[in-house]
This record gives structure tokens, C-alpha cells and sequence, in this order.
């Protein structure tokens, strides 16, 4: 079916960079209209539509992967995208967030049922000094969507906060988030923390937040920098396939 909701064509057209539109534009151009209406509903933060339209799809046979790829993460994949280019702003950001939330109370049960093994496994938290989660928890839901086990540490976490989850869940991943830059050093305390424990070639180290730079994530010694919660999934993919290389 070809891409024929007007709320959706309109949407797609604030993706502007070449490659996201071919990126984002593929996985949006032959969507059934019920997954059109999804994205859409999730871009405009319509919480029981999404609620209403999830339930209808799964009823009518889509699988809970379908509804989450095809919907869902289309949807908030232009969220993410508006949200960068100061096309809208926090408010909206967490309506869509609700409305991505509404869908995934339907979804979630079904994936975690579904045995289905996970990608990867990744602690996140905010670092020392800094309250700021809205968009760690943004991230947290677009990885556990993607398939990651996601323990969540919360805000204010120090090194012994990340390496305690790291070695009570045999993490893959450590995701940190900054968003003060008087906070955003403690990346770098924590990774350090990580060498001198002797535990840095146990996982991978991905940073963001807004004021992180991909030159301060190289400065600090990550192992990748996410720009947003879309970015954090796929660096978190490609620092899985780095650590199965890694392995074998
Ligand atoms: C909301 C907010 C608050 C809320 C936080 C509520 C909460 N639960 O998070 C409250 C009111 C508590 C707050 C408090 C403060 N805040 Co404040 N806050 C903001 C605000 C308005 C929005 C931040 C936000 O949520 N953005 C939306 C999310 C979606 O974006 P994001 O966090 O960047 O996340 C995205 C990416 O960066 C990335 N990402 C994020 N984390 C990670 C992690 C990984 C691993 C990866 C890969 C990617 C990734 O993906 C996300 C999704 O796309 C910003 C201003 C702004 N417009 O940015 C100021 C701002 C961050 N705050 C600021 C300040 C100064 C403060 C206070 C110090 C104010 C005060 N004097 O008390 C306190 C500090 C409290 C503390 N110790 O942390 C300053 C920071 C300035 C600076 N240079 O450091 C800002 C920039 C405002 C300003 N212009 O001055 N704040």
C-alpha cells in the first residue's frame, strides 16, 4: 500500500536530511494504512488512538514486531527528527512519548512472552550531579522497543551505581546521559572508574544528551556518541556487532 495519509505525507515532509528521508522514507512508503495511522497518531501525541490502534491491529493479526516497527517507531523516528530541528519542543516530545508508552502496554507483554532473545543487554542512567530524564527515559523506550533489555538506573548515578548494574546484570552496553555541562565530565569519572576497576573491556560505553558532542564522547574515551533516542539504538546495534567480533 502506498504511503496515501495525508497527515503522514505532510509529517514526513519536516525529514529534510537526505539520508534520513531515504532511510526513514523506505520504511514509511509501503505501510498498510492502519500502521499510516499509527505514526501518525504517535507524531500528533493522540494517546487513546494510539491506545484504540494498536489493540485493533493486534486483533487483526499484526504482529506486536509489525505494530512496533511499522507504527510505533516510525512515528517517533519524525518525533526525534522535529525534535532536533526545533520543530517542536519538550511538551510535544513527551505527549508522543505517552502516546508511544499507550502503545507499548500492548506490545510488551507479548514480546517478553514471546521468548524472543533479546538484543542485548544495557544499563542507563543519567550521571552524578544531574536530575535531567526525559530524554535517557526516551532512549530507554525506543532500545527496549528495538529488542534491548534495558535496566534503568535512574538520575544522580555515580561509577559504583553503573558498575554494580553492570555486574548484577552482565551488561552489554552502558548508556550514559548528560545534560549540564558541569555534569557532563562525570562521564569521563565513570569510564575511568570502569579502567581502573578493570572492567572496561567488559562492555561498550555509549554517551548523549543534549550538550554532548561526539569530539567530547572521543575526548572522555566512549565507545559511541547517540544524538537521540534513534541514534542510541542504532549505535547501541552496531557496539553489539563490535562486541561479537570482539568474541569470536
Ligand atoms: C526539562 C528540563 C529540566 C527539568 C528536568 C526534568 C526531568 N525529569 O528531566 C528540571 C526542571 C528538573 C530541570 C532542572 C535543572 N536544569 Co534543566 N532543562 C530542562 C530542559 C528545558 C529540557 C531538557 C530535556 O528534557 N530535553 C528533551 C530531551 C528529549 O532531550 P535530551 O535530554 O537532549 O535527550 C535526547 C538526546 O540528547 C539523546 N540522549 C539523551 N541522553 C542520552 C544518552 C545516550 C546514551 C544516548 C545515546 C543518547 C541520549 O536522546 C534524547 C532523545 O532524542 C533544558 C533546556 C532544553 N530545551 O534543552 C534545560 C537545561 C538542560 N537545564 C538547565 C539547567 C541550568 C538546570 C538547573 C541547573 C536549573 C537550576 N538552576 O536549578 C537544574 C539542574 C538540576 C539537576 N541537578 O539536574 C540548562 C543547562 C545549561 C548548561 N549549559 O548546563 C538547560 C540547557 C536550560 C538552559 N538553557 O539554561 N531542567
Amino acid at each position: 500500500m502506498p504511503l496515501n495519509h495525508e497527515g503522514l505525507i505532510k509529517e514526513f515532509e519536516y525529514v529534510t536530511k537526505p539520508s534520513e528521508q531515504k532511510h526513514i522514507g523506505e520504511a514509511i512508503e509501503n505501510l498498510d494504512p492502519i500502521m499510516q495511522e499509527i505514526a501518525y497518531e504517535l507524531i500528533t501525541g493522540n494517546n487513546s488512538a494510539v491506545d484504540t490502534l494498536t489493540q485493533k491491529a493486534l486483533k487483526e493479526g499484526y504482529t506486536a514486531n509489525d505494530v512496533l516497527d511499522d507504527g510505533l517507531l516510525n512515528g517517533m523516528a519524525i518525533v526525534g527528527v522535529k525534535f532536533r530541528d526545533n520543530i517542536i519542543f519538550v511538551p510535544e516530545v513527551l505527549v508522543s512519548a505517552r502516546a508511544m508508552k499507550a502503545g507499548m502496554t500492548h506490545i510488551e507483554p507479548i514480546l517478553s512472552a514471546s521468548g524472543v532473545e533479546p538484543l542485548g543487554t544495557v544499563i542507563m542512567g543519567t550521571v552524578k550531579g544531574d536530575l535531567h530524564d526525559i530524554g535517557k527515559n526516551l532512549c530507554i523506550m525506543m532500545l527496549r522497543g528495538a529488542g534491548f533489555t534495558v535496566h534503568d538506573i535512574g538520575v544522580d548515578s555515580g561509577p559504583e551505581d553503573f558498575i554494580d548494574a553492570v555486574e548484577e546484570h552482565e551488561a552489554d552496553i552502558v548508556g550514559m546521559s548528560a545534560l549540564l555541562t558541569t555534569t557532563m565530565p562525570n562521564m569521563g569519572t565513570t569510564i575511568n572508574t570502569f579502567e581502573d576497576m578493570g572492567l572496561r573491556d567488559e562492555v561498550r560505553i555509549m554517551v548523549g544528551g543534549a550538550p554532548v558532542t561526539q569530539d567530547f564522547a572521543d575526548e572522555m574515551g566512549a565507545d559511541a556518541y547517540g544524538e537521540n533516542a534513534v541514534d542510541a539504538v542504532d549505535k547501541a546495534k552496531d557496539l553489539m556487532e563490535l562486541l561479537a567480533e570482539l568474541k569470536s
